[in-house]
Parts: C-alpha cells; sequence; structure tokens
C-alpha cells in the first residue's frame, strides 16, 4: 500500500475569451497536472500557479522545482499516502501552497477512489448542487462588458463579479446598476488600490454589492481594517488569505467580514478545512474561488464548495466559460437554475480524457521511489 509512481504533466490550453484583470491580460494557461498511481488506481491534482506571478509568487516553473525536488522526494522516502500525512510532512518546507496543493489534492482523489466515495462525502460535504457565479474581466469598453453580463445572465449564472481597478470600477457599478438594478453583483481589485484610495473606495457602498474583494495588496491586512470600519459593504480577502493563521488575523482584526477559500492558495483541503471550520465558529461566511481550472481542479472545487460554511455563490463557472473543450467526461455545465452538480462517483466523479490531456501537455515527468 504505497504510491508506486507519480506523473506530472504542464499543460497549455487557450481561453475562448481574454481574462483580464487589475493585474494584466491573459488569452491562455499553463498549469500542473499531478497523477498519483497505486494499485491500479490514479488520483489527480491541479496545481493552479500559471506562467508568470502575478496573482501569486509562484509560477509553473517553481512548483515543478519544488514539486520534484522536495514534495515528491518527501512522499516517497516517507511512504505517504495518506493526505493527511502527507500535509503534516509536507509543513516542514514553507510557502509554495500552491505546488502542495496540487500532489495534496491527487492523493485526496486517490483516496476516495480506494473507499468508493466521492470527495465530497469524505470531506463531509452537504450540499447535492452549488449556486455558480461568474467571473468577468476587464473589457475593451463598458458596453462590452454590459453585453458580456447580459450573455451570462442568460446563460443562468447566479451573481457576477466583476474586475475592477483605478478608472474602472465605479463607473462600471454605475452602469451595470442602470441595466441590472437586482443583479447579484460584487467586485474584485486584487490589490490594485492602496490607502490613498479610502473615500474612493467608500464610494462603491451606494451600489448594494454583496461584497468587495482584496482592495489593497496581499500583506495589508491593516488597511483593509481601516476601511472596514468605514464601509458598510462587506470586505472579502483572497490573496491576503494563504492559511489558517492570516485568516485568524484578518477575522480578529476587522479586515473582513467573508472569505474567499482557494484550496491552492492556502497549501490544499487541510488547511482549506480548517480555515472553514474556523470561520463556521465565527459565524463568517466562505465561498469558494477560482484560478480558471481545467476541469480536474474544478471537480475538485465543486467537492470543498458542498462543505456546510460555502454560504455565497462561488467563482464555478461551466467548463465552456473558459475552454472550448474541457479535459473531463462529462464536462462541467449550469442547470435551469443556475447551479452546477456536484458529482457523484469515486474521487473526483470526472473521468479525465487521457488523450485530450496528452494533446495539451508540452512536458511530462515520471517519479518512482529509489529513483
Ligand atoms: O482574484 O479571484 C481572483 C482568476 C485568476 C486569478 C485570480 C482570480 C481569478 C478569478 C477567476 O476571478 C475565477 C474563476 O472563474 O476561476
Ligand atoms: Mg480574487
Amino acid at each position: 500500500m504505497s504510491i508506486e509512481r507519480i506523473e506530472l504533466c504542464l499543460l497549455k490550453m487557450s481561453y475562448v475569451h481574454y481574462f483580464e484583470t487589475s493585474l494584466g491580460r491573459e488569452k491562455e494557461r499553463e498549469f500542473i497536472l499531478a497523477k498519483v498511481f497505486s494499485e491500479g488506481i490514479i488520483g489527480y491534482g491541479e496545481v493552479v500557479a500559471s506562467q508568470a506571478p502575478l496573482y501569486s509568487y509562484e509560477t509553473v516553473t517553481t512548483a515543478w522545482h519544488v514539486l520534484r525536488d522536495f514534495f515528491i522526494p518527501l512522499l516517497f522516502e516517507q511512504k505517504l499516502e495518506e493526505p493527511e500525512k502527507f500535509a503534516q510532512a509536507a509543513s516542514r518546507y514553507r510557502g509554495h501552497p500552491m505546488a502542495r496543493a496540487g500532489l495534496e489534492l491527487a492523493l485526496w482523489d486517490l483516496k476516495a477512489k480506494k473507499m468508493n466515495l466521492s470527495l465530497s462525502q469524505l470531506y463531509g460535504g452537504i450540499y447535492p448542487k452549488i449556486p455558480a457565479g461568474v467571473s468577468v474581466g476587464i473589457q475593451d469598453s463598458v458596453s462590452d462588458l454590459v453585453h458580456r453580463v447580459e450573455d451570462f445572465r442568460k446563460q443562468g449564472y447566479q451573481r457576477v463579479k466583476l474586475k475592477i481597478k483605478p478608472g474602472w470600477d465605479i463607473n462600471i457599478c454605475q452602469e451595470m446598476r442602470k441595466q441590472f438594478p437586482n443583479l447579484k453583483l460584487q467586485v474584485d481589485a486584487n490589490g490594485a488600490y492602496d490607502r490613498a484610495h479610502m473615500e474612493h473606495l467608500l464610494q462603491l457602498d451606494e451600489f448594494n454589492l454583496l461584497l468587495v474583494e482584496q482592495p489593497f495588496p496581499p500583506f495589508d491586512l491593516w488597511d483593509h481594517s481601516l476601511l472596514q470600519s468605514k464601509m458598510s459593504t462587506d470586505l472579502c480577502l483572497d490573496e491576503s488569505i494563504i492559511g489558517f493563521l492570516s485568516t485568524r488575523s484578518a477575522v480578529e482584526m476587522g479586515s473582513c467580514r467573508v472569505i474567499n477559500i482557494k484550496v491552492g492558495r492556502v497549501g490544499g483541503i487541510v488547511e482549506a478545512r480548517k480555515i472553514h471550520d474556523y470561520c463556521q465558529h465565527q459565524g463568517i461566511p466562505v465561498w469558494c474561488g477560482g484560478m480558471l481550472e481545467s476541469g480536474i481542479g474544478r471537480a475538485h472545487n465543486l467537492h470543498l464548495a458542498s462543505l456546510p460554511n460555502f454560504k455565497l455563490p462561488h467563482d464555478l463557472s461551466a467548463s465552456r466559460r473558459y475552454y472550448a473543450e474541457d479535459i473531463i467526461d462529462p464536462e462541467i455545465t449550469l442547470d435551469e437554475e443556475g447551479m452546477i452538480r456536484v458529482p457523484q462517483g469515486p474521487g473526483i466523479g470526472v473521468t479525465p480524457r487521457e488523450k485530450m490531456i496528452d494533446g495539451f501537455t508540452l512536458k511530462r515527468e515520471i517519479f518512482q521511489p529509489g529513483k
């Protein structure tokens, strides 16, 4: 009973439409798939680091390096197969949460498949389906944005998140409210502001937003707490929340009233559940963020989002929102109510399409114990 082989694949997939945030515009995505093999079963995980260190310092290259040189050797040397034991052992290394999360997710998938349970069942999830939200990037014009939002509404999305930055914020909220007065709406700045913008940001209180996500840079919990004390709209932190300790600091400082959980950003399911449970106890709702994942990462997110304190619509959309064809079967779709079913089969509950994965693969490396 141990892992016989680990495979890393670097994939590149194009988006159906560019995705622009305050950090820049991207047309395609590179990411790593981690596969763990044991007793004829394969567990799959996705490493959400991308080409450039924009959203976080990790990249596909740093993630490959720490997986190859640290996390994979650790797993083989200590014969780790239990995801919790891997998480515990891997905590001796600092940082690199996306790399460690990708491997931990593959171990969770393997474990659930061996137990013939879905990940949601294994985690203690309670929701059979979850509310889908869509994240809409910065567009070339306000009218392009209005058309895109209209289109997503027709597809059934329950809420819309708009990417904002200085100069693309108050104006687009005004236009949105003119066009869609009752839309569930929130905004995300990816840290594009600083404390000189406090008064400017307070204008966002006019638009009945569900929340304002990460106005200030990741390490600036203090300015978030100052803004939250003046702002009636709930602040939500994304980049600032890198694990349980930053969650507790943010909550105790009053830096936000809502938390976005991304399994890659916090370094795995063990840490994500610790944050989830703490927030539940503190009365802080959480929701599941996204990293434009392929179907494999997206399926993992659905299982996580089935836990009880995931209380707001998620950045979880259909496969087609980002990709012409997804690498899983069946693809992820919305129902008539704008909900997504949590897959029910063992593990991630969807089948990776290996031939298609091969087609998107730029590079592959195989690891075995003692080699
Ligand atoms: O800040 O939530 C973010 C995508 C990449 C990096 C950061 C973020 C995002 C998104 C898209 O907003 C979420 C998704 O639909 O996957
Ligand atoms: Mg965000």
